[in-house]
Order: structure tokens, then C-alpha cells, then sequence
């Protein structure tokens, strides 16, 4: 048997998506599978140990979705709990640890040395899990196990990472209780593709899914929006980094949608890059269901955009907004402010830009999560050798370590960056303010964190009376009612 575990708790509560497409597979291949879900319990150590009082599996998998919250300056960090979700499960059962999932993806070789589980699957834990189980139950080849990191004589050795395309999956999606997430987390999430082929310098997804796009046939991914319709869910966000890259493909599923008066059924929720978005797409978008669209906007300045590696310019945002307008489809901008270069007068651009094209919101978090093998990673290390860490944030003494949530803010902000953010957003409450530094905080400071959606209260209550719809439209639509 192989049980998995959901180790995410984070509020609002999101589906692992992925462990229920592992279950799904791993059940369709002949395996026994069941699921302990620690999102829900009160006492996660007492409901291992409850589970393994009479189970005795042959492969235990965890699911880690988010190594941290990515989030300046709350920077929590969530590979320390995994630990202890090892040890815990290891005083239970004789059964091999394995750990999978994008926050595991993003740090392989760390997080197995650091927990201490015996193995971890590096990128898709589909096939890569089954086979993990048939290797361990045989011959015990795990050269022949995609994406499979071991130890092997007190040392850490590694497979390829499992990046198979075209990537096609169970639709079932009935090995977690997708009700109850929908009902506590206000939407579902499925995919239409897995990669990414852009190069923007602080990104992790390709580390974790590849450059490459692996697309999934449309009609596939229409069953499975049947599978949680018929589940009585109705409101989706696709889990895609981009759903736009190919825009062929985007096309080609919003058809598939329409062809089947889905549209009429679901709503949902994507994220897009701006380029390439045309009339076209966002009609047929509309069509399919799409009620909001998050776009990657990063910068209002194009030397900023520029230096994010982003493809598009100030000109296709504003054409995106214009859009989406005359489509009905509400539009987030996302920002992200103070990377590499960044100046007030950049930031006073991009502001004032955004203010002008007018989407209906537009996140403004501040400092960019310096991943290791990402761009932002030489950068930096550059910068460093050229002395001083003014513009590193992190929470942790000693050596700088990029596996604990590291913070980039450029030095020329200043000591109070976000400050100098919120004096130019003056109030305008299109926008998510970036949360104050504890050098920063005043008592009179309201609740300027609820952009990060980890322990966001105010939207668990929100989706408690009801609301549903991606976060970024739950929080906009409260703060309409404000008004
Ligand atoms: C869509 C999305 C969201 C949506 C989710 C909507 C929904 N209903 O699902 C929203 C907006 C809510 C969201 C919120 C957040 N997100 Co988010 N999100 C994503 C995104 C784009 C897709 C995640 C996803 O579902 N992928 C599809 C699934 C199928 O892939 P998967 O989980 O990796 O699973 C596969 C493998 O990893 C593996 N696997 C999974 N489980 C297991 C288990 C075992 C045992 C094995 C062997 C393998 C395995 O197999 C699976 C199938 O192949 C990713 C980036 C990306 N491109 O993936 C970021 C990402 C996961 N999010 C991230 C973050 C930080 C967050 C937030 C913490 C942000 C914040 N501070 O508010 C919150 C956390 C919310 C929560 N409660 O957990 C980061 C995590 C980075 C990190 N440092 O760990 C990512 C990677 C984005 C990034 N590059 O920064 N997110």
C-alpha cells in the first residue's frame, strides 16, 4: 500500500493538487492508495500517529507544496515542520519516507539532506511514485526510478528530473475531499499544461516543472472540470504558470470548454502573461468561463521589465486591461517591486502607470524571493562581491543561505522601502499594499499583510459566509463593499 500525506496547512486551504494526481494515477497503475490529509486535523502529530497504529505501508509519501511563503517580511519558512512530519513518521512505521511536490522540487538535494527521508522525486510524482513502489517491492533499480534522489553509502545520488510530456493525467480527482477545500478555500485548482519556457530571472517553476512546455490534451482537461462539477464545483483556478504559453494551446482549451457549455457551468481563474494576449483569446476566454485573470505585470518601468527578462512591455499591459474590460473579465496586475535596479523614481513610474491603465487591482508585494540556480542568484552574488548586503532581507543569522527564505530589495530604496511604496500608492485602493518591516511598523498600522494568503484570516472568513473566486477577487470585492 502506499499512503500519502498532505503536509500543507497553510489558510485558506488549498487542495494538493498534486497528491491527488499522484493518488489518481498511482491507483489507475493497480496500487492500494490512501490519503491522510493533515489540512484539516486540530493535531497533526496525533493523527499520524493514530493512522499508523494499525497501518503498515510500503512507501509513505509527503507532499510539500510551499518550502516557504515567499512573502517579505513574514518569510516563513516550512522546511524545519517537514522535518518533524519525517521524524514523526518514522517513529511510526518501518515504511520508506519519500518527498515530492513543487516546494520539494525547487530544493531537492537540501530538503533530503535536511529532513532525512530516504528519498525524494524531483519534479512529476505520477509515474515517478509508482514506480518508486514497484522498484521497492522488485529489484530495487532506482537508476530506473525518474526524478528519484537516494542515499547510497552515506551519499546523495540523483536521477534526471521526471519531466515527461505530454503530460496526461487521472480526471477523476476523488482521492482528497475536493468539497471541502472548495467550501473552506473558495476555489479548486487543475492544470492544462506543466513548464515553463520564459526566462524571468527570479522564477522557480522551471526548476521545478522544466522549460519545456508539456501540454495536456483539452479534452482531458474538460473531463476533470466535469469530474468537480459534478462534485458541485463550480468555481476553478488553473494552476498553469502561464495559461497563455502557447496561446495556441490557451485557445484550444477555451474551445473544448465552449464546445461543451462549460462556460455556462464554471468560472474561473488564471494567470497570464501579458504577451501574447489578443482580442481573440480573451473573447474565447470569456466564453469558456473566465471570470479574473492575474497577470504578470512585474514593472510599469521597461528598463525594469527589461531587467526581469519579461517579454512584454508598458504598452501590452495597458492593452491587457483595455481587454479584459470589454470582455467582463476581471484584471489583476501583479507587481514586483524592488529587484534589481529598481530606484523611488522607477517604482513612482510603475505606480503611476498602473493608476493610469486602471485594471481593477494590482498587487505591489516588495522584495523578490532569491531562489539558487535562478538568475537572481548571480546577481546577487555579483552585487555581493562588490561589497555590502544592503540589499539582501532575511530573517536568519549567518551566512547568507538560499534556502531559507532570501530577500532581494534594491539598496536604493532606502532603510523604509515599503513605506516609500505606500506614500506613492497614497491610499488608492486598487492596489495590495506591501506589507511593513517590523523597523517600519507603527501600532496604527492596519492589517497591510492580507496579500499573502498564508493565515489570511479575513479571506477564510470571507469564504466561510461564501465567497469564492480567486483571493485577489474575494479581497478586491470586500474592499468594493468598504466603499
Ligand atoms: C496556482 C498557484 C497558486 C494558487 C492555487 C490555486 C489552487 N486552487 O490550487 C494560489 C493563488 C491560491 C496560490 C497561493 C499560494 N502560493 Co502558489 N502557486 C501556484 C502555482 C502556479 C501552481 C501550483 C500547482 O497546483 N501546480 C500543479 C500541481 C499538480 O503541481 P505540484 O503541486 O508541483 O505537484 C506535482 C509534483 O510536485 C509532484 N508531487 C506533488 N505532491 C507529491 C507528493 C509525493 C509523495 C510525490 C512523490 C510527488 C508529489 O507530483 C505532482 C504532479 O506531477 C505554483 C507554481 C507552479 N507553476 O507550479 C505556485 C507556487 C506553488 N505558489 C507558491 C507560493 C509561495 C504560494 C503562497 C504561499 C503565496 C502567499 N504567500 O500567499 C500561497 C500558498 C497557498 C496555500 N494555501 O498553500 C510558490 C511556492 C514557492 C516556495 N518557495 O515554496 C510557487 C512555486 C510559485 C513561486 N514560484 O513562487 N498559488
Amino acid at each position: 500500500m502506499l499512503t500519502l500525506i498532505n503536509t500543507n496547512r497553510m489558510v485558506p486551504a488549498i487542495g494538493p493538487l498534486g497528491l491527488d494526481y499522484v493518488a489518481g494515477y498511482a491507483k489507475n497503475a493497480g496500487l492500494e492508495v490512501e490519503v491522510l490529509d493533515l489540512c484539516f486535523e486540530d493535531d497533526p502529530a496525533a493523527a499520524i500517529k493514530s493512522y499508523f497504529r494499525d497501518r503498515s505501508p510500503d512507501l509513505v509519501g509527503l507532499s510539500f507544496r510551499n518550502a516557504d511563503d515567499s512573502f517579505w517580511p513574514s518569510a516563513d519558512w516550512f522546511v524545519p515542520g517537514l522535518k518533524d512530519t519525517v521524524e514523526n513518521v518514522r517513529n511510526l512505521t518501518d515504511a520508506p519516507v519519500v518527498i515530492g511536490g513543487i516546494g520539494y522540487s525547487i530544493f531537492p538535494g537540501q530538503i533530503l539532506e535536511y529532513t532525512g527521508a530516504d528519498f525524494g522525486i524531483y519534479g512529476d510524482g505520477e509515474a515517478a511514485t509508482a514506480a518508486l513502489v514497484r522498484q521497492l517491492r522488485g529489484r530495487r533499480k532506482f537508476e530506473d526510478v525518474p526524478g528519484l534522489l537516494w542515499r547510497e553509502n552515506s551519499e546523495i545520488r540523483g536521477n534526471a528530473p521526471a519531466w515527461p510530456g505530454p503530460v496526461s493525467l487521472s480526471t477523476a480527482r476523488d482521492s482528497i475531499d475536493n468539497l471541502r477545500y472548495f467550501e473552506q478555500g473558495g476555489q479548486c485548482g487543475l492544470e492544462t499544461k506543466r513548464g515553463c519556457n520564459r526566462n524571468c530571472i527570479y522564477c522557480a517553476d522551471p526548476l521545478a516543472k522544466g522549460n519545456k512546455l508539456r501540454l495536456r490534451d483539452p479534452s482531458e482537461i474538460a473531463d476533470e472540470a466535469q469530474s468537480l462539477l459534478s462534485q458541485g464545483i463550480d468555481v476553478l483556478h488553473i494552476c498553469d504558470a502561464e495559461f497563455n504559453v502557447p496561446g495556441s494551446h490557451a485557445r484550444a482549451v477555451c474551445e473544448e470548454f465552449i464546445n461543451r457549455s462549460l462556460g455556462d457551468k464554471i468560472r474561473w481563474y488564471a494567470y497570464l502573461t501579458p504577451s501574447p494576449f489578443d482580442g481573440d483569446l480573451a473573447r474565447a476566454m470569456a466564453r469558456a468561463g473566465c471570470i479574473g485573470i492575474n497577470f504578470t505585470g512585474d514593472s510599469g518601468c521597461e528598463a525594469m521589465l527589461r531587467t526581469y527578462r519579461q517579454r512584454h512591455g508598458k504598452d501590452d499591459l495597458a492593452s491587457t486591461v483595455k481587454l479584459c474590460r470589454e470582455n467582463k473579465i476581471a484584471v489583476m496586475i501583479d507587481l514586483l517591486l524592488g529587484g534589481p535596479g529598481e530606484t523611488p523614481q522607477t517604482i513612482a513610474e510603475t505606480i503611476d502607470f498602473i493608476k493610469q491603465i486602471d485594471p481593477d487591482c494590482a498587487g505591489a508585494p516588495l522584495g523578490v524571493r532569491i531562489y539558487p540556480r535562478t538568475a537572481m542568484e548571480s546577481i546577487v552574488s555579483n552585487e555581493l562581491h562588490k561589497g555590502g548586503e544592503t540589499s539582501i532581507r532575511r530573517k536568519y543569522d549567518g551566512p547568507i543561505d538560499l534556502f531559507k527564505p532570501t530577500f532581494y530589495i534594491s539598496g536604493a530604496l532606502g532603510d523604509r522601502p515599503a513605506e516609500l511604496v505606500r506614500d506613492l500608492i497614497g491610499g488608492d485602493r486598487r492596489f495590495f499594499e506591501p506589507a511593513l518591516d517590523a523597523a517600519e511598523q507603527t501600532d496604527e498600522d492596519g492589517d497591510a499583510g492580507n496579500y499573502n494568503y498564508n493565515e489570511n484570516l479575513l479571506l477564510e472568513e470571507a469564504i466561510a459566509a461564501g465567497a469564492r473566486g480567486a483571493y485577489w477577487d474575494i479581497l478586491r470585492r470586500l474592499r468594493k463593499q468598504e466603499r
